[in-house]
């Protein structure tokens, strides 16, 4: 917990970072904040990751020092390792022989830490790392406030998903207080890709069609469309969202051939519906409205079997709350 995180940064001085493998904005944004902290303190930290930073996060303070390893190659007081639900998450060898902190935000998160210190509330481990600046009586110094800011954005989908909450909207004020230009990290986010980006989400987007029910929305991402847009890793970034902008839609799902017959799926929900344990029946996992898993066989078979779990999820939130109507819930009028 929080205050062991404190006691171990005041009585050791070499630390490592790390998180998962694709970093993500709350990975590299938490990371790297946790880096500028410990800086501040006057302490030795750097941040290690096994896979490149997308380009949108290499703005950040500090990004161009990120170090890319695949084993860990020197000696750490302790390592952190932020937002991994297991020790192999990072994809960095021997990590489990060191002095692991591990810090998330996912009530799912396994114990693999010395020290765990998990926080379901926090919209971001973006907000446990401010906590945690506070706590340990360090200044928000300008980059520790864009490298937050960054993670609460990413995390909170522009401050639009249910994760966000009073804290969250406080937080991030405090960040612009100390200096952030919301705008110049929104324009880092959202408006530095490449054509490739939009040459993929055309591709995609056309093959975007409603179940039966028309509650639920699916497309399609082959081999082929990667290959042909010259799309890099990120370009799909939110994609699944986007059939979400039509109220009638409660579910998304996204299916993106990996290889031949391998399929990474994202699902998405609206409100009290849970997609978490639709991912979680794949042998996935995730948030309640945000989830995902890993799946392989006949596309269209599994397809099929996806869309019926998406339905019995929609059931299932109107069962348990027969007054809801999931539909006027989203109408304005
Ligand atoms: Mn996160």
């Amino acid at each position: 917990m929080l205050s062991q995180v404190v006691e171990l940064i005041e009585n050791k001085n070499r630390f490592g970072i790390t998180t998962h493998v694709r970093p993500d904005g709350d990975g590299v944004g938490s990371s790297l904040g946790l880096c500028w902290l410990l800086k501040s303190l006057g302490k030795e930290a750097e941040v290690i990751v096994r896979d490149g930073i997308p380009a949108s996060y290499l703005q950040l303070p500090g990004a161009d020092e990120i170090r890319r390893v695949s084993e860990i190659d020197r000696e750490y007081d302790a390592v952190f390792v932020i937002e991994c639900s297991n020790v192999d998450r990072p994809g960095i060898e021997k990590l489990e022989e060191q002095f692991v902190v591990n810090i998330d935000h996912h009530a799912t998160c396994e114990q693999f830490g010395t020290i765990n210190w998990i926080d379901a509330t926090a919209s971001a481990v973006g907000e446990m790392i401010y906590n945690l600046c506070k706590a340990i009586g360090g200044r928000v110094s300008k980059e520790i406030a864009e490298c937050v800011y960054m993670a609460l954005v990413t995390d909170t989908g522009s401050f639009h998903f249910p994760n966000t909450t009073e804290r969250t909207l406080k937080v991030a004020s405090e960040l612009v207080k100390v200096g952030v230009q919301p705008s110049r990290i929104s324009e880092a986010v959202y408006n530095s890709y490449s054509w490739s980006r939009v040459a993929l989400l055309q591709k995609v987007l056309a093959t975007a069609r409603r179940d039966e029910s028309g509650r639920i929305a699916l497309m399609r991402q082959t081999l082929a469309m990667k290959e042909e847009t010259g799309a890099v890793d990120g370009d799909n970034n939110g994609f699944v969202n986007m059939p979400l902008v039509a109220k009638e839609v409660l579910g998304s799902v996204y299916m993106r051939e990996v290889k031949p017959g391998t399929y990474r799926v994202s699902v998405r929900s609206k409100g009290p519906i849970n997609v978490a344990r639709v991912a979680e029946s794949f042998g996935g996992g995730g948030h309640k409205n945000a989830a995902g898993f890993r799946i392989t066989g006949d596309w269209d078979e599994l397809e099929r079997e996806i869309e019926e779990r998406m339905n019995e999820a929609v059931d299932l939130a109107f069962e348990s709350d027969p007054s809801l109507d999931v539909r006027n819930e989203y109408s304005l009028a």
